[in-house]
């Protein structure tokens, strides 16, 4: 296993990522071709906004797991071509909240009080007094639009300057808000009794062009709107003529459409009334030291125990524990189903989870089912929870869910039935003593562990079967771990589950059918 670090890093996050034991290389300034050309040794590439992780890098790799971006956007990385090859990824959505927060507040005070443009007056060897006045952030009312982590620090930082605080955020719990004294109310509320308007959203469809010329018009003529968030959510045309036309008195901006701005932004830079930086909000010593180390932390969690945070691209959310529990057996009940059914087309999929799992989010399992599923398909092998989902649906596979509260025998079964042509595979799962268990087939009851090497078959229930069953598997060098019949009646339908330590060959498992009468028996192998 070996990780790329492709991007200048900070030394401590560096460090974690050599505590791990896993050789790092630090290789800044790649061409795309010399990327290329070395990314098929890797497992881990860690990034920063310079490397661009194109579908051209992606597809060079060849073993990569995981891209993990130290910071916030992942532009510079082509999400559907990483999916799409089931590689991970990962950046660091909380590590830069402190300082986009202090740069919010750094300018709405420089907007408040012209620094910007009274520096440069200086510099010019001016001294001039009266045209920079500004005004008091005291008394003023702060509109929030998006109170979440950064405009909530924003809010309780600006608090102590005596500012009335309003915002708005369809997301945020009012209890929340009431905690950091913010006064949740409409969008239009805020836009028209703001003072100072500051955007703390994520730019989203229903974002882009949130604040344009009607907003303009329905804010205050002395408001300084500001924008340390993502460039886009103001529109720029209209930002420059509400600006120049002093609908609104002033601007403050971290963030651009375009970054470096392109030709037709650069008129902006010529307005006296706005202040402006280079997408300094998650520039600072502590922000890069930090998401350096949570990154280095994530890659690694991820690299060796398969653990997920901050991913892009796979199920965010924590897992509960019982959940949890249940994903192996999930898993290796799909590799069964599909090794039963060998590599015929599934037609249908159901799976159900019954007892205690009913009442949980099964989105994970289902997915764990699947991805037993997919690996047990001959090229499929690389199937993982960041591409299954498009894997199964490029192979017509849709999982059907149903859920039961009441489980008979167990706390909670899972079952998975595929239907091929003519054939169903329909089998039931549990958890015993920490351990996945088959428990049932096509409505026969045993119990027995599913790990290894395991010999399914359905026979007469008569007298002297097992023993014709062991001695033929005994003969051919075949150790029995564990055995577990089940059958409809005495004397009737049974089926026998073996648990085996050595391989069953196609030829010996020929010998076992003649030798005991199995009318259908198959050897799988769980991993
Ligand atoms: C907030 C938002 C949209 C918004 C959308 C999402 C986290 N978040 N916040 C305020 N996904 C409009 C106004």
């Amino acid at each position: 296993m070996k990780i790329l670090v492709s991007d200048p890093l900070s030394e401590e996050g560096l460090a974690i990522l050599r505590d791990s034991g896993i050789p790092v290389d630090v290789k800044p300034g790649l061409s795309e071709d010399e990327l290329c050309a070395i990314i098929g040794d890797y497992d881990g590439l860690v990034i920063r906004s310079g490397t661009k992780v194109t579908k051209k890098v992606i597809e060079a790799s060849n073993h990569l797991r995981v891209i993990g971006r130290a910071g916030v956007g992942v532009d510079n990385v082509d999400i559907p071509a990483a999916t799409e090859k089931g590689v991970l990824v990962m950046n660091t959505p909380s590590a830069n909240i402190l300082s986009a927060a202090e740069h919010t507040c750094a300018m709405i005070l420089a907007a408040a009080r012209n620094i910007p443009q009274a520096h440069e007056s200086m510099h010019k060897g001016e001294w001039k007094r009266s045209k920079f006045s500004g005004i008091e952030l005291n008394g003023k009312t702060l509109g929030i639009i998006g109170v979440g982590r950064v405009g909530g620090e924003v809010a309780r930082r600006l608090k102590h300057f005596n500012m009335s605080l309003v915002g708005y955020d369809p997301f945020l719990p009012p209890e929340v808000a009431a905690d950091i004294g913010v006064r949740l109310t409409t969008l239009e509320e805020v836009i028209q009794v703001a003072d100072i308007m500051t955007i703390h959203t994520p730019l989203l469809p229903e974002t882009r062009n949130m604040i344009s010329m009607p907003q303009f018009k329905m804010m205050k003529p002395s408001a300084i709107l500001v924008n340390v968030a993502r460039g886009g959510i103001v529109n720029e045309d209209d930002l420059y003529t509400a600006l120049k036309e002093k609908v609104i008195a002033g601007a403050a901006f971290d963030v651009w459409c375009e970054e470096p701005l392109c030709e037709n932004e650069k008129k902006l830079l010529e307005l006296e009334n706005l202040v402006t930086t280079p997408h300094l909000g998650a520039s600072t010593a502590e922000a890069q030291e930090r998401v350096a180390v949570e990154i280095a932390e994530s890659v690694i969690k991820y690299l060796r125990d398969n653990e997920i945070v901050n991913a892009i691209n796979a199920p965010r959310g924590k897992l509960d524990p019982i959940t949890a529990q249940y994903l192996p057996l999930a898993e290796r009940l799909g590799m069964a189903a599909a090794q039963l059914n060998g590599q015929r087309p599934i037609d249908n999929l159901e799976v159900s989870f019954n007892g205690e799992l009913a009442d949980k989010n099964t989105r994970m399992l289902n997915l764990s089912i699947l991805i037993g599923i997919m690996k047990s398909m001959v090229g499929q092998g690389n199937a993982n929870i960041v591409n299954v989902e498009a894997l199964a649906k490029s192979k017509g596979i849709v999982v059907k869910e149903s859920k039961n509260s009441n489980a008979v025998v167990y706390d909670s079964t899972i079952g998975v039935r595929i239907e091929t042509k003519g054939d169903v595979f329909d089998l039931v799962g549990t958890i015993v003593a920490h351990e996945p268990r088959l428990v049932g087939i096509n409505g026969f009851r045993f119990e027995i562990p599913m790990a290894g090497g395991m010999l399914l078959a359905r026979y007469r229930d008569t007298p002297g079967i097992i023993g014709k069953v062991g001695k033929v598997l005994g003969d051919n060098g075949v150790n029995i771990a564990m055995m577990s019949v089940g059958r409809d009646a005495p004397m009737g339908t049974a089926v026998m589950a073996l648990s085996v330590d050595n391989p069953i060959s196609a030829d010996v498992l020929k010998l076992v059918d003649e030798a005991s009468g199995f009318e259908d028996s198959k050897y799988i192998y769980i991993e």
